[in-house]
């Protein structure tokens, strides 16, 4: 496309579309006529991909996730799309700032973190590889929360992402599926009808996804919930008003809200029913495309593969069940045989207390018909397996992750070491049952968007050097392994980096207005607050650092900015405080003129997908430092690799296979293996020993008590020290000594600029691996028994 038909385009959806002339558009018009420009470019190749898969009557792949952390489309789809030269172009002639439009484009926050942002880059990648394949979601109002701070304090306020039409989704009122929930059962021998009490309607909005090089797309189908009947005019007429609402109102609180991942606080009755009508409404359009091309449901399995992203779709086996069983007359046990063989589940924790339980009081009122079933589920387990005491429903409870795994055939972690992990620990009896059933599959990370389109000065020197190939085939970033030889194309590599850290430098004082020293280490640790990935540890050792810098400021310390990012769940008391401890620190540090050329704290507020694509570039020093044994794999791990930081880390999760493809010379290993950890707790006064053996440490936990960051409140913190110094089950003390020699590793290294440029050329050349083209590779063959379409290049036609 030339940039002449582009601005053509544009022009005619910003006059046409949104009814703008160009002398009245604001930032927002603008956005939207080229959104629409770009979209209309990518549904050509959309349908194109749709009858080819009808066409070819190929397998299916059906991603069932209550998150999908997209984050912002525009610069997604112009990339992918190839547009980036027309597009620019185009708006350069009309007066547009790009990089304006692109800020302009709400962020689509509707996950949590980690399993949200894992959804996203699936989607891309089976769109790269021409995977026939469809995500279904909840099309929430509110996503996460928007994250502001108070006196340090972080505010929660809700996201509003729907407050402008969104450009990249189509509604499909045609699509409206029933819904009910409560009501009775009436058995009629083995089947049974079942007459929910209340009905409601999901309706369809569908948003294309395009793969590399648009040669193929795929759709992200998120359900919105909608009153079964509308308004009631007869009602409102009586003056009945808000009566008259009602019905709409409690239909809509369906996709209301995303629940924050609170790893805890379960139970809560609307996360059930939004589970179930997610659930239900996927599989009822999953049975109706079928039926539309096939007509034995004993076929299923072979034209189609459902994946459930962790527990959050579980109900999906009994409901599949229930619709094979009660509704279509197939034998109940050829019915599980069906649905298990269709359905295959990820898990993506080992915390115990993470993995979902129902009671079953609320399960049987809400899903009566579900709770037979799982009991019938439960007993013809116990009848293939000759055991009984592995049951879905136990101890007056609904075990979804027990659920999950026997109404799959492959279940999945998510890093080598957790899924060795999960063997051992959660799933050890149903392993001993089904030795065959848990798989591995390693997270990654579409290398599009965490290299390409977020770091274009890296990517660019990549291209210029090994060619393009590295986009969809990232393994061939190998090919850069002897330019880190090359002091020349190292110099070239440092400068990209350099580069990405002046903008980032410009972004901080700009929005935080604190000044950073681009020469310093940028060390960043991003995500979820929580007590296991131990952001308390990183501010420990930064505040003992900054204890020995004030003991002697004028020796030659190699500077730092200290990066943090990420949100606590609002009912998360201790993360929160961890989040106002980092803030005092910040307050205090910044302003130090002892320290504050050689140490700064940096927190900036709403970490989303956006604000990682601007910091991971600008890394040098990448925080994975969760106890070992906790982290499933992580995968801001591998964004960081990809980019040349160098990580800081333990034995968990990916770090383990990061460590081995990047090599332990180019990475910063520290503290207890996941086993050390098992007996270290075991061990009564770890935590007291550890700070009695550190006099560094216990300096820090000193300065914290003693209210040192907080002279306005000195006990604010206490609740983070007496942790520490009595229970301390994530091991922060016990680490501690550790992690203090590897920072300092850290520094000795980062001196010799050189020698960290290629530490830093090899972790980006040997993390292709991590590509989420690869992970998709693997859930095809090991789990999906599916092939892609072959692609037809944009460029070709
Ligand atoms: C459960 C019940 C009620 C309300 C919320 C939840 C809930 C929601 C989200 C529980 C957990 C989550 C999210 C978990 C998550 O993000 N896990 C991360 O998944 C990543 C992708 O596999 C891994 O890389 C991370 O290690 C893992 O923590």
């Amino acid at each position: 496309m030339t940039s002449a038909d582009m601005k053509a385009a544009i022009l005619h959806h910003l006059t046409y579309t949104q009814g703008k002339d160009a002398a009245h558009a604001q930032i927002y018009d603008w956005r939207m006529a080229l959104s629409y420009a770009v979209r209309d470019k990518i549904v050509d190749r959309w349908f194109e991909a749709t009858r080819r898969a009808y066409a070819e009557q190929r397998k299916r792949v059906y991603y069932l996730s209550l998150e999908f952390l997209i984050g912002r489309l525009l610069k997604d789809a112009v990339v992918n799309m190839r547009l980036e030269e027309s597009v620019t172009d185009a708006l350069r002639q009309l007066g547009v700032p790009w990089d304006e439009i692109i800020e302009d484009e709400p962020d689509a926050a509707l996950g949590n973190g980690g399993l949200g942002r894992l959804a996203a880059c699936f989607m891309e990648s089976q769109a790269t590889l021409g995977l026939p394949a469809m995500g279904y979601g909840i099309r929430y109002e509110n996503g996460l929360f928007r994250q502001s701070f108070e006196d340090g304090r972080q505010v929660e306020e809700p996201e509003d992402w729907l407050s402008q039409t969104h450009a990249w989704e189509f509604v499909r009122p045609e699509v409206s599926i029933d819904i009910g929930f409560g009501g009775h059962v009436q058995e009629i021998g083995s089947r049974a009808n079942w007459y929910p009490s209340e009905m409601l309607i999901a309706m369809a909005h569908d948003t294309p996804v395009i793969g590399w090089k648009g040669r193929w797309g795929n759709t992200l189908r998120l359900w919105e919930g909608r009153p079964m009947h509308g308004f009631d005019l007869a009602r409102f007429n009586r003056g009945e008003y808000a009566a008259a609402a009602e019905p709409e109102a409690l239909a809509r609180t369906l996709s209301r809200v995303l629940y924050p991942d609170d790893h805890t606080d379960q139970g809560k009755e609307l996360r059930l029913k939004q589970e179930f009508f997610h659930t239900a409404a996927s599989l009822r359009d999953i049975i109706r495309r079928f039926e539309s091309e096939y007509d034995d449901l004993r076929l299923l399995p072979k034209k189609a593969a459902i994946q459930i992203n962790d527990t959050h779709p579980a109900i999906a086996g009994p409901e599949l069940v229930r619709i094979l069983h009660d509704e279509r007359g197939i034998d109940f046990e050829e019915a599980v045989g069906i649905a298990r063989n269709t359905i295959s589940y990820t898990n993506h924790t080992l915390l115990p207390e993470a993995l979902e339980t129902w009671g079953e009081a609320r399960m049987g009122r809400l899903l009566p018909r579900h709770m037979q079933l799982i009991d019938r589920i439960d007993d013809l387990h116990r009848r293939e397996t000759g055991t009984n005491h592995v049951n879905a429903h136990q101890d007056g409870k609904v075990h979804m992750g027990t659920l999950g795994f026997i109404m799959a055939h492959k279940v999945n972690g998510v890093a080598a070491l957790h899924t060795e992990l999960q063997k051992t620990t959660v799933f050890k009896e149903l392993h001993e049952l089904h030795p065959d059933r848990i798989v591995n599959q390693t997270n990654g990370v579409t290398p599009r968007r965490w290299l390409l389109s977020c770091n274009p000065r890296l990517a660019g020197l990549i291209t210029d050097t090994i060619g393009d190939s590295w986009v969809d085939h990232a393994e061939d970033l190998l090919k850069l392994e002897p330019s880190a030889d090359d002091t020349a194309w190292v110099e070239k590599f440092s400068a990209a980096k350099r580069a990405n850290k002046v903008d980032l430098s410009n972004w901080i004082a700009e929005t935080l207005e604190v000044s950073v020293d681009p020469e310093s280490i940028f060390d960043i640790q991003v995500k979820r607050i929580h007590e296991y990935k131990r952001q308390h540890m990183n501010l420990l050792e930064t505040i003992a650092h900054w204890l020995e810098i004030r003991d002697n400021p004028n020796a030659d310390w190699v500077p730092r900015v200290k990066i943090f990012g990420g949100k606590a769940f609002p009912n998360y008391t201790y993360a929160k405080e961890m989040v106002h401890l980092a803030n005092d620190m910040a307050k205090m540090m910044n302003s130090d003129p002892l320290t504050s050329r050689y140490l700064k704290v940096v927190f900036p507020p709403n970490y989303n997908v956006s604000l990682a694509e601007r910091l991971i570039p600008a890394a040098d020093l990448s925080e994975q430092i969760s106890t070992a044994g906790k982290e499933a794999s992580g995968t801001g791990n591998m964004k960081f690799s990809l980019n040349g930081a160098l990580t800081i880390g333990t034995l968990d999760g990916a770090n383990v296979e990061i460590r081995d493809l990047v090599k332990p010379e180019n990475f910063f290993l520290f503290g207890m293996t996941a086993d050390e950890v098992m007996e270290r707790r075991a061990e009564s006064g770890h935590a007291a020993r550890a700070i009695a053996d550190d006099p560094r440490l216990a300096r820090a936990l000193d300065a914290i008590r003693s209210g040192r960051f907080s002279p306005d409140e000195p006990g604010r913190y206490h609740m983070i020290t007496d942790n520490l110094c009595h229970h301390d089950y994530f091991m922060v003390c016990s680490d501690f000594s550790d992690y203090w020699r590897a920072q300092r590793e850290v520094d000795t290294a980062f001196q010799d600029q050189a020698n960290w440029a290629r530490m830093a050329v090899l972790n980006t050349a040997r993390t292709g691996w991590f590509s989420s083209d690869r992970t998709i590779r693997g859930y095809m063959k090991d789990v999906w028994d599916v092939e892609a379409a072959p692609l037809v290049d944009l460029a070709a036609e």
